[in-house]
């Protein structure tokens, strides 16, 4: 069986995130969808994309209060419109990916799985499994949730993608977001930050300072990413965080190139 590949497109690189605005940023997908269907043709590995949501979902989600869970009956509307929202960008990322000749699906999660406190405690994945065995490309993203606990609640791509990692027992999982990895201080601030090349239980303290962007963010940014990346990594599934700003590193490491960014390892 072909290596199973998990990549998630940053919401930070497929939307115009830094101008709040909930549009596609449509030259960084394109180039993105080119790169991955150039690597398609020069390896064989099965893939899953998960992508982010950028102001599509945080911007609406924030709105109505959606991470805090479920209060009133106005926030339903709030669910509501969410989902279409993501659903709206999720249309633009497989159609992106289908005039590039990958077979391309969307694989909606509101409607399949159920959080408990903000954790995926179910999620299907009988069809992905036979989608990806069929060499179809499903294309799931971060989205608005039925919560056990809390009523509703946001499913982040960065929860979605280790779960997903550690049930179809991925390979690899890339990360593709707008830094190079990450450094020690937030680099967006901090001129002088310094990219950490490996991260570990053991080094995780050379971090100084870790968080979410400047834009509005619901669900935790790269701290959560680096939370749920290094619980993967004790189930022995390395994962790397890479730029996929500039050109040609998503090819790399889809290609299998390591160290092109962070690498998250037990
Ligand atoms: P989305 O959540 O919309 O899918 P994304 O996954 O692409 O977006 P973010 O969640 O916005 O990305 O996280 C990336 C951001 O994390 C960077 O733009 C950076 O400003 C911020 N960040 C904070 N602390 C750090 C750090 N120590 N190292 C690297 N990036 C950091
Ligand atoms: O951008 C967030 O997904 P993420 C999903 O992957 C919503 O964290 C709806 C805000």
């Amino acid at each position: 069986m072909p290596e199973l590949i998990i990549l998630k497109l940053g919401g930070s690189v497929i939307t115009k995130k830094s101008e709040e605005k909930a549009e596609v940023n449509e030259e960084n997908l394109k180039r993105l969808v080119r790169e991955i269907a150039e690597a398609r043709r020069e390896n064989n590995f099965r893939l899953m994309v998960v992508h982010g949501a950028g102001p599509f979902g945080h911007v609406p989600a924030k709105k109505y209060g959606l991470d805090r869970g479920l209060r009133d009956d106005t926030q339903l509307e709030g669910f509501s419109a969410t989902h279409q929202s993501m659903e709206r960008l999720n249309f633009s990322v497989v159609d992106f990916l289908r005039k590039e000749g990958i077979n391309a699906i969307a694989y909606q999660p509101s409607t399949l799985g159920i959080l408990k406190d903000k954790g995926l405690i179910y999620f299907p994945t009988e069809v992905l499994e036979k989608l990806l065995d069929m060499n179809m490309v499903p294309v799931a993203y971060g989205d608005v949730l039925v919560d056990e606990k809390t009523g509703i609640n946001i499913l982040s791509g960065d929860h979605l993608v280790p779960y997903l990692a550690r049930k179809l027992k991925a390979d690899r999982v890339v990360i593709a977001t707008d830094v190079h990895g990450i450094f020690n201080l937030d680099p967006k601030k901090y001129k002088d930050a310094e990219l950490i090349k490996e991260i570990t239980s053991e080094n995780v303290k050379l971090i100084r300072e870790i968080g979410t962007s400047k834009r509005t963010d619901v669900t935790g940014g790269m701290e959560r990413k680096l939370n749920e990346l290094l619980n993967l990594a004790k189930y022995g599934i390395e994962s790397e965080i890479i730029s996929a700003l500039k050109p040609g590193i998503l090819k790399r490491a889809l290609l299998g190139e390591k160290g092109l960014g962070t690498l998250i390892k037990k």
